[in-house]
C-alpha cells in the first residue's frame, strides 16, 4: 500500500464520494491509492538529480497517427508495435528501414516551453506532439532512479527504451515513472507524447479564458533516491504551537526505520522509528525562538530530514493561518490580503510559458515591492513549484488553486477522480509552502447538486490532506435593483463546506450596471466567514486614453472602475482580501477584437509590464492599507 502520510483521507473520502465503493477491509485502500501519485517524491526539485530539459527533437501528430494502426486501432505497444519501436528503427540509423516517423531527424525545441514558442505554425496548435530525446545514465548500484516531469499539459504518454512507463492526466501538477533497472548507461531513448487536446470530461474543458500552452511546460529530471528513501514529509507549525512532522518511506526498509528531523538554526531535533507502513509522526512544542513566517519578514529555516541512507534538506517556514468569525488571522493576529491575480505566464510580446526563477521574481516582485502586495492568487491551475518556493522566499502569501474551471462533467464519477488526483499531486507537493494559505477548489462553477458533491468531495479531500489550512472556492453571485442601489446576497449552497467565502464581481464592466453605482452597492451573506473579492477587473490596452468620454478600454475608465470597486469594498465589513483580476494582459486565444487582438486586456500592466493608469490606483490603495 501506498504510505503517504493521510491518517483522515480515506474515511472522508469514502464519506464524502457517494460514486466511490468501499474497500473490501480496512488495510486494502484501493480508493486511496487510486488518488495519490504512486510516488510523491516530496521535494524532488532540491534532490539529486540530471536535467533532461534542454534541446529536445519534436514532431506534430494532428490525426494521432503514432498512437493507432492505419485503421485507428489503438497499437498494443506492449506487443511491440507502435510508434515507440518506429522511434527504435529510426535511432539505428539505418537506411533499409522502413519508417515515417524519424523523431531523431525532427526539430529541436527547448523543453521546458510550451511549442507554441518552437515555430509560427504552431501558435494554435492543440493536438499530439510526439517528443524525443537521447541521454546517458551512468549506472548506480543500489539505487533507484524516476524519471519526473514537473509538467506537461495535457496528457502525457511515456516511453523509454521501447517500454511504455505510464500516462498522466492534467497539465499542471508533477508525475514520476520508477525507471530502475530501464535504464542503459548511454543512448537512453525517451519518447514522450502529450496531447493538448482536452475533452468535455478534462479538467478544464476545451474552452476557458486562457491559452491552451500544449507541450512540456515545465523541467524533466531524472531523479536518484537511495533504495529506501523519504518519499513524503509534512512539517509544519499548528495553531496549538507544535513543529509537527509527518513521514512517509518507501523501499523494502520502510518498516522500523530511524528517522530524524532536525532544524539547527532552533537548535532542534526529532527523532523516531517509523511504522509498520513505512510511517512516523513527531511533534513537540516550538521553541521560543522561532521566528514566524511572515509577508513582512519571510522567514526560512533549513530543514533536514534523516531516514536510513537518506537524506533530505529543505528550506521551510512556520506561520499559522486561522479563520475567527469573518477575521482571517495570521500567526495569531488579523490580516488583510492585498493581492492581485496572476496566469502562469512570464513578460513579453510572446510568451510561452517559461517559468524560470528569473521570470517569476519579476512577475512577484511587481506583486510585491510595486503594487505593495503581501497575496497572489495563482490562478487558475497549481503553477511551478519555482513560483511557490519564490513566493516563499520573498514573503507572498498564496492561493492555489485547481483548474475545475467553469462547467466541468460535475455528474461524471471520471472527471472527479480526475480532479481529485489533481488536488493531491498539488497538495503533495506544495504542503511545506509557508506561502500557500489557501486551497481553492474551483472557479465560477454553475450551481447544481451535481457540482455541490463534486465540490464538497473535493473541499473535504482538501482538509483531508492538509488540515493545517484553509479552503476556498472562487463563487459567483447574483445581483439585484434594491431602492435604488446594487444588492449582493452570498448564498451559495456550497459556502458551509468552505473556510472562506471568495467571490469574483464585475459590476461596471460585464452586465448592465453602471459603474457610478459600484460604490453604493450593499453586500449581505448570512454565513459567519470571511470573505475575499476573488476576482474584479476592466479592460484597457496600455497606451489606450479617453480623459473627457473615459470610454471602455481606456486607460480612465479601467482607472475609474478600480476606484469606484475599492469604495465599494471598503463597506463590506467582512471583508478580509482581494486579488482583482490581473496582474498582466495574458493571451486568451477567445478574445478577437481590436482592442484585444487575442489577449485578455483585464491586466494593470500590460503583457511587457507597461504599467497602466489602475495600477497606480491599487498601488496607492495598498500602501496606504499597508501602513494602517
Ligand atoms: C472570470 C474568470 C477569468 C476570466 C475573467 C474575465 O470571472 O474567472 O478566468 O478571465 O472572468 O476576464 O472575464
Amino acid at each position: 500500500m501506498k504510505s503517504v502520510f493521510i491518517p483522515l483521507l480515506v474515511a472522508c473520502l469514502l464519506a464524502a464520494t457517494p460514486g466511490l465503493t468501499a474497500p473490501a477491509k480496512p488495510a486494502d485502500n484501493a480508493t486511496y491509492s487510486e488518488l495519490v501519485p504512486p510516488f510523491v517524491l516530496v521535494n524532488a526539485d532540491r534532490r539529486d538529480h540530471v536535467s533532461l530539459s534542454g534541446p529536445w527533437h519534436y514532431s506534430v501528430d494532428p490525426y494521432k497517427d503514432g498512437m493507432a494502426d492505419f485503421h485507428g486501432k489503438p497499437y498494443d505497444v506492449t506487443k511491440g508495435r507502435g510508434s515507440d519501436v518506429n522511434v527504435e528503427q529510426a535511432m539505428k540509423d539505418d537506411p533499409d528501414v522502413f519508417y515515417e516517423y524519424d523523431l531523431a531527424r525532427a526539430p529541436v525545441g527547448t523543453v521546458p516551453s510550451a511549442w507554441i514558442g518552437y515555430s509560427p505554425e504552431l501558435r494554435y496548435y492543440n493536438g499530439l506532439m510526439w517528443y524525443q530525446k537521447s541521454f546517458d545514465a551512468p549506472a548506480k548500484t543500489g539505487e533507484r532512479q524516476f524519471i519526473r516531469f514537473a509538467a506537461a499539459d495535457y496528457k502525457t504518454m511515456v516511453y523509454l527504451n521501447g517500454h511504455r512507463l505510464g500516462e498522466h492526466e492534467g497539465g499542471f501538477t508533477p508525475f514520476s515513472f520508477e525507471v530502475t533497472g530501464l535504464l542503459r548507461p548511454t543512448g537512453n531513448n525517451l519518447v514522450v507524447a502529450v496531447d493538448s487536446e482536452r475533452t468535455p470530461e478534462s479538467i478544464p474543458t476545451q474552452v476557458t479564458d486562457w491559452e491552451t500552452y500544449g507541450g512540456i511546460i515545465r523541467d524533466v529530471t531524472l531523479v536518484t533516491t537511495p533504495k529506501t528513501f523519504i518519499d513524503d514529509d509534512f512539517i509544519r507549525l499548528t495553531t496549538d504551537g507544535h513543529i509537527r512532522a509527518d513521514i512517509a518511506l518507501e523501499g523494502d526498509s520502510k518498516a522500523g526505520q530511524a528517522v530524524e528531523v532536525s532544524i539547527p538554526a532552533l537548535k532542534l531535533t526529532l527523532k523516531g522509528t517509523t511504522d509498520s507502513e513505512g510511517r512516523l509522526s513527531l511533534d513537540t512544542r516550538a521553541p521560543k525562538t522561532l521566528k514566524r513566517w511572515s509577508p513582512d519578514a519571510p522567514t526560512l529555516y533549513d530543514v533536514t530530514v534523516t531516514a536510513g541512507a537518506d537524506t533530505l534538506t529543505d528550506r521551510i517556514g512556520f506561520r499559522t493561518i486561522e479563520v475567527k468569525g469573518t477575521q482571517l488571522i495570521l500567526n495569531g493576529k488579523p490580516i488583510f490580503l492585498r493581492g492581485i491575480s496572476l496566469h502562469e505566464e512570464e513578460f513579453g510580446p510572446n510568451p510561452s510559458r517559461r517559468i524560470t526563477p528569473e521570470a517569476s521574481r519579476a512577475l512577484l516582485t511587481e506583486i510585491k515591492d510595486g503594487l505593495h502586495g503581501n497575496y497572489v492568487r495563482l490562478s487558475h491551475y497549481p503553477h511551478s513549484e519555482i513560483t511557490t518556493r519564490m513566493a516563499d522566499e520573498m514573503g507572498l502569501l498564496v492561493w492555489s488553486e485547481i483548474p475545475v474551471y467553469w462547467a466541468v462533467k460535475f455528474d461524471n464519477p471520471d472527471t472527479l477522480k480526475t480532479a481529485q488526483r489533481m488536488m493531491a499531486e498539488n497538495i503533495l507537493r506544495d504542503r511545506n509552502r509557508a506561502s500557500i494559505i489557501l486551497w481553492s477548489v474551483a472557479n465560477e462553477t454553475p450551481i447544481s447538486d451535481a457540482r455541490n458533491q463534486f465540490l464538497t468531495t473535493l473541499a473535504h479531500e482538501a482538509k483531508a490532506l492538509d488540515g493545517s489550512r484553509l479552503v476556498s472556492a472562487a463563487l459567483l453571485t447574483q445581483t439585484k435593483r434594491v431602492d435604488g442601489h446594487i444588492d449582493i446576497t452570498i448564498d451559495d449552497p456550497l459556502i458551509p463546506e468552505l473556510d472562506v467565502m471568495a467571490v469574483n464581481t464585475y459590476n461596471g464592466w460585464y452586465g448592465s450596471d453602471k459603474i457610478a453605482d459600484v460604490p453604493g452597492t450593499v453586500w449581505h451573506s448570512s454565513f459567519n466567514k470571511p470573505l475575499i473579492l476573488s476576482e474584479f477587473g476592466a479592460e484597457t490596452m496600455a497606451g489606450v486614453h479617453d480623459p473627457v468620454r473615459e470610454g471602455r478600454f481606456s486607460e480612465e475608465y479601467q482607472a475609474t472602475y478600480y476606484k469606484d470597486t475599492l469604495a465599494m469594498a471598503d463597506k463590506i465589513p467582512f471583508l478580509v482580501g482581494m486579488s482583482p483580476w490581473i496582474l498582466k494582459d495574458f493571451r486568451s486565444p477567445r478574445r478577437q477584437n481590436i482592442w484585444q487582438q487575442g489577449w485578455n486586456r483585464k491586466g494593470v500592466e500590460s503583457e511587457n509590464g507597461q504599467r497602466k493608469m489602475a495600477f497606480f490606483v491599487l498601488s496607492d490603495y495598498y500602501q496606504k492599507k499597508a501602513d494602517k
